[in-house]
């Protein structure tokens, strides 16, 4: 059997592969117990060993056809000198950004302090099967430069406002460059796809969308495209609401998760992309009667396109790994 969702990103084939935003996380009690192991969160994430294991849980347990790299996209700000601590409840709490090493730091450096991650990556794809593919990811420039300038989650407060259009401009600009380093990196080490998280996309004004979010995801993009070529590129451009079409045209990714408020009218069935995600994880709260009907609703609408089953943002924490497990039983047995 060939790799489902390379098959799917690639030749475009209506295989209806599966896998989860978070898939790997607190909903798991053996992450649970890796956790309690890692008590610093951004150290658990420079633990290739541990890494490895995280990144497979989900594989073991419910044989989905892809697995994401256990790391998370606020490892690129700590690794040009702004620190970060998580805080129970609190989320991240984050450090002024340090502008020397955040402009001038070598890529030679910067690389080598994510070297953890690589490592990872390697180890990983030993280990995976190869129908299975290894996806690597980054947060997109927007995102990370909300959370270097907002410090904290930007979910309760946004102050973004505080630094002028120009600075933004610039520090979205070395962004791209770290980025699309991290991803080569994770390129060469074995992950097969790059997923783009854009998932504060949703906060920017309207008439900044091109310069904020499409241009961005569209430079990383063309960069990828250009040197490795057979590596597809998803974008999750979070709340882009009815943009999503123009960023399709405009940034070209290979693939576009969509959120849970997207309405599916809206949506070019026909663009040249294939799409990934929808389904609201609350509904994975919500018993299975709910849960099945709202995923038809997923399925039928796509069901002449290819089209990767996913969510529309990551599982919660209080999710039953049972539900998750029924949900993907539903979704290989289902005939639109
Ligand atoms: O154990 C814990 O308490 C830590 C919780 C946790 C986990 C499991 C965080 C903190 N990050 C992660 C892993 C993670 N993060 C992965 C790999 C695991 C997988 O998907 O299976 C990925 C892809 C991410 C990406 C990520 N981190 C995003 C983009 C996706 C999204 O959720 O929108 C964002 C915004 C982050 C920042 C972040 N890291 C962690 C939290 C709680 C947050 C969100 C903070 C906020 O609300 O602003």
């Amino acid at each position: 059997m060939s790799n489902k969702i390379l098959s799917c990103l690639k030749k475009k084939e209506k295989n209806l592969p599966i896998w989860f935003m978070r898939q790997a996380g607190r909903y798991l009690p053996e992450y649970q117990s890796l956790r309690k192991k890692n008590k610093n969160f951004i150290n658990f994430c420079k633990n290739p060993e541990d890494i490895q294991k995280a990144t497979l849980q989900p594989i073991k347990r419910f044989d989905v056809d892809a697995a994401i790299i256990f790391s998370d996209i606020l490892l690129i700000l700590d690794a040009t000198g702004q620190k970060i601590s998580f805080e129970e409840k609190k989320g991240p709490i984050l450090n002024n950004y340090n502008k020397k090493i955040f402009y001038q730091q070598s890529d030679k450096d910067f690389k080598k302090k994510l070297k953890k991650t690589y490592e990872s990556i390697k180890k990983t794809r030993k280990k995976l099967n190869k129908e299975k593919a290894l996806i690597g990811f980054a947060g997109a420039p927007w995102t990370l430069l909300v959370y270097m300038i907002n410090k904290q989650s930007p979910k309760k407060k946004l102050e973004i406002e505080k630094i002028k259009n120009k600075e933004k401009e610039k520090i979205i600009k070395r962004l791209e460059h770290l980025i699309y380093l991290h991803c080569e990196e994770q390129i060469k080490s074995g992950a097969d796809i790059i997923q783009l998280f854009d998932s504060w996309a949703g906060k920017i004004k309207e008439k900044e969308i091109n310069k904020f979010c499409i241009i961005p995801n569209a430079n990383i993009i063309k960069k990828i495209k250009k040197k490795y070529p057979h590596i597809p590129v998803i974008c999750f451009p979070k709340g882009i609401n009815k943009k999503i079409n123009l960023f399709i045209k405009k940034a070209k990714p290979h693939a576009i998760n969509i959120d849970p408020n997207m309405k599916l009218k809206k949506i070019n069935i026909k663009a040249n992309v294939v799409f990934q995600g929808g389904l609201d994880p609350k509904f994975l709260l919500k018993g299975e009667k709910q849960m099945f009907k709202k995923t038809k609703e997923y399925l039928d609408f796509f069901k002449e396109t290819p089209y990767i089953f996913n969510l529309g943002h990551g599982i919660l924490p209080q999710t039953k790994p049972k539900t998750v497990k029924r949900l993907v039983e539903f979704v290989r047995s289902y005939k639109p």
